[in-house]
């Protein structure tokens, strides 16, 4: 077999930013291209962090308890002051949400700049003694027109953010970004400590022809998947909606065929598949949690950005997620994303409710 010839045109995250703000032409100062590089560096961080855990005994309790009430992990902690320091170092942000944050950061005139970041630094932490993929989820919004950087410039619909993303730590550290322009996925190449773009956007033309000769990869989210995942251990509390959406995908009526389950307890793994394979991802409001679990500003709102990026629907089951105002910054919201035709007939249940 003829060994394979590396690549001597890798396309990294770094420079497909860089033409993504040539693109833009004058319009670019250059300031969000900095800001993805310092949430890039985050990512391999965080990335060799989790990769050591086990080996430097970070795995485990750090005795702490977060905003919400949640048993904080070392890595936890660890990750929210990665990001908080090299956020604050870029001299790019001006304010900062973490969810494991009571309060919001507002960043100091000398290091402030035009962009907010509101991010789960450590997502589907309670999996990280199991070695189950676990991430970094974040979004950013531009500070409004004259503003100095206050709370209302995070209390906005999540259509007004401007970025999102989550890195996934795995196998490998896979980097999904969406700057308003499709969704790309890239791969943490820890030998050359570059993140390589692996799930081209075929929306891209530049990229289009290239990339597709490299890879087959990219993330276009099909219209129609067979996979549901939702946390059905809830299945007694479900609102009737749910109930019935569920019935029809696990009993259908001939010549269909029942969807397979597949739910792994952490976003940003159950996100990836998603986007990749189709399907449909839920997390209902019900009767024990009137709100649903996820939160809107760091967790739904990303998620649901890179889901319309992505060709896909995320909705509350009512309500277009990314419509929503927030009221408050650990604010929850119930999530449904993926397919478009899976998410329509869901929807479709709420509305005969
Ligand atoms: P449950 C992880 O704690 C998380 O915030 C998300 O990553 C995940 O989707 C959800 O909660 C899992 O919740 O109730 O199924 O454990």
């Amino acid at each position: 077999m003829a060994e394979e010839i590396p690549s001597t045109d890798l396309i990294t995250l770094t420079r497909h930013v860089l033409h993504d703000q040539l693109r833009l032409g004058a319009a670019a100062t250059g300031d969000l291209t900095l800001l993805l590089t310092a949430i890039q560096v985050t990512s391999k961080f965080i990335a060799t962090n989790v990769r050591k855990a086990r080996l430097i005994n970070l795995v485990g309790l750090a005795g702490e308890t977060n905003i919400q009430g949640e048993e904080q992990k070392k890595l936890d902690i660890l990750s929210n002051d990665i990001m908080v320091n090299a956020l604050r170092a870029s001299g790019r942000t001006a304010v900062l949400v973490s969810e494991e944050l009571e309060e919001a950061i507002f960043i100091e005139e000398k290091n402030k700049g035009k962009y907010c970041v509101v991010f789960d630094p450590l997502d589907g932490s309670s999996n990280i003694d199991a070695g189950v993929n676990i991430g970094t989820i974040f979004g950013i919004y531009k500070i409004r027109d004259g503003s100095k950087g206050t709370l209302e410039d995070v209390l906005r619909p999540g259509s007004e953010m401007v970025a999102a993303g989550y890195t996934m730590y795995g196998s490998s550290a896979n980097l999904v970004l969406s700057t308003g322009s499709g969704v790309n996925g890239y791969t943490l190449d820890a030998s050359l400590g570059e993140f390589i773009l692996t799930h081209p956007n075929v929306n891209s033309p530049f990229l289009n022809v290239v990339c597709q000769l490299k890879f087959r990869l990219q993330i276009q989210i099909p219209p129609r998947g067979k996979i549901y995942s939702f946390n059905e251990g809830n299945s007694m509390y479900f609102n009737p909606p749910v109930v019935s959406y569920l019935k029809s995908i696990k009993f259908p009526a001939p010549p269909k065929t029942p969807y397979s389950a597949r739910y792994i307890g952490s976003m940003v793994a159950d996100v990836h598949r998603t986007l990749l394979y189709g399907g449909i991802f839920g997390y209902p409001d019900d009767k024990k949690s009137k709100s649903g679990k996820l939160r809107l500003l760091y967790e739904a709102f990303p998620m649901a950005f890179l889901t319309e990026q992505a060709g896909g629907i995320a909705t509350t089951g009512t309500k277009r997620i990314l419509d929503i105002v927030p009221t408050g910054i650990h604010e929850r919201c119930p999530v449904f994303l993926g397919s478009k035709e899976d998410v329509q007939d869901l929807m479709k249940c709420y509305e005969g409710n």
